[in-house]
């Protein structure tokens, strides 16, 4: 594929998965050739999240009108629907190209029917154009996931325990949780029981902001509670964010790209789903809880997890996952990824 110029457009409505998703996707295409120009309206993360940049995509301000005497870009991408104004478009597409909907992760059924559907534009000043839909996913009748050429080869040559002596302060090789989280109601509890004294050592890498604010609120300050030690995470890089779930042995990951990167860590993991008004994320909960083919006691613990009111967690231990989570992992690296999916995607529909 040629290197095109690609524009990716990102909003950030809450947390960090809009614009976590939209840098790694920006730099997957950069890193396959691609040349882009990533439209934020707030930028501000990848300040910590992605500080050496990437020479081939350039972070632009999306604020206010489009600037004037841009050069016309090739391949037009809306990220989560974020529904790009018409004056955007004509000024950074002047000629209608591929224009991809970037979609929201789902394992539910959906996804294989919608992926790839062209939703042409009937009114206005873009009428006649057509956006696709592109859905990522975990079958290969998906667009796949986000996925480094390079990951597999990453995960080899990382050292776990120089990682943990490095950044789990004081740990001695108990067993490691990685918890990015939001306010599950079932945390106290969690940490209760990992904190009682007759219980077995162990440590919890606590992700800076909401996790750390509800860890705190029921901990405090203190990072030794009996057999359990806390590490208080500064924000940082997404690659050392995937290298503390690779070091880690049970991921309590959240939201959508953590999920992601906790399936390529190959670790057992717990999803904290991130919730939606009307409660569709129970379906969608239980659709990738379906895909992984997970056991019961790893459902009853998502469950629990993601209920609304705490609820007693069954007794588990994450070791039993570790079977499941690998035979995910490798069915997933045996799929195209997202990014490689989306190039002859568009090879296939951009004009000739
Ligand atoms: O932050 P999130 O809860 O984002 C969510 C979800 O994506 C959700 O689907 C979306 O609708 C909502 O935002 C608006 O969780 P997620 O998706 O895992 O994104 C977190 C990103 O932050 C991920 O790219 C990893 C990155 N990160 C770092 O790079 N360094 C850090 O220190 C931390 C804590 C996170």
């Amino acid at each position: 594929m040629p290197s095109l110029l690609w524009d990716v457009f990102c909003t950030v409505v809450d947390n960090h998965g809009d614009i976590g998703v939209g840098w790694r996707f920006s730099q997957g295409l950069a890193a396959r050739g691609q040349r882009v120009r990533l439209w934020v309206d707030d930028a501000s993360a990848l300040a910590w999240m992605a500080p050496e940049g990437d020479p081939d995509v350039q972070v632009r301000p999306w604020q206010g009108m489009p600037p004037t005497g841009l050069a016309p870009g090739d391949v037009l991408v809306e990220t989560f629907g974020c529904d790009i104004p018409p004056d955007w478009v004509l000024a950074v597409a002047p000629r209608p190209g591929p224009w991809i909907n970037l979609e929201y992760l789902s394992a539910e059924s959906y996804v294989a029917r919608m992926h790839r559907l062209p939703s042409p534009v009937l009114n206005g000043p873009l009428a006649g154009r057509t956006k696709h839909f592109f859905y990522p996913g975990f079958t290969p009748d998906t667009g796949g996931l986000l996925r480094e050429t390079d990951l597999a080869a990453r995960q080899v040559r990382f050292d776990r325990s120089a990682w943990l002596h490095r950044h789990a302060d004081g740990w001695q090789g108990e067993p490691v949780h990685n918890l990015f989280c939001y306010e599950p109601a079932g945390l106290p509890a969690w940490l209760d029981r990992l904190r009682a004294p007759d219980q077995p050592p162990a440590h919890v890498l606590v992700a800076p902001g909401r996790a750390a604010a509800a860890v705190r609120q029921h901990l405090g300050p203190a990072t030794q509670h009996g057999p359990l030690r806390l590490t208080w995470r500064p924000p940082c890089s997404q690659a050392e964010f995937d290298e503390g779930l690779w070091a880690s042995d049970t991921n309590w990951v959240r939201g959508e790209d953590s999920l992601v990167r906790a399936l390529w860590a190959g670790r057992p993991l717990v999803w904290h789903i991130y919730p939606q008004h009307d409660g569709a994320h129970h379906a969608k909960l239980a659709a990738f809880l379906d895909w992984l083919d997970a056991p019961p006691d790893l459902r009853s613990v998502h469950r629990c997890w993601n209920a609304d009111t705490p609820q007693d967690m069954p007794a588990h231990d994450p070791m039993d996952w570790v079977a499941t989570l690998a035979r995910a992992r490798e069915r997933l690296l045996a799929q195209p990824d997202l990014v490689s999916q989306l190039l002859d995607f568009v090879a296939a529909t951009a004009p000739h």
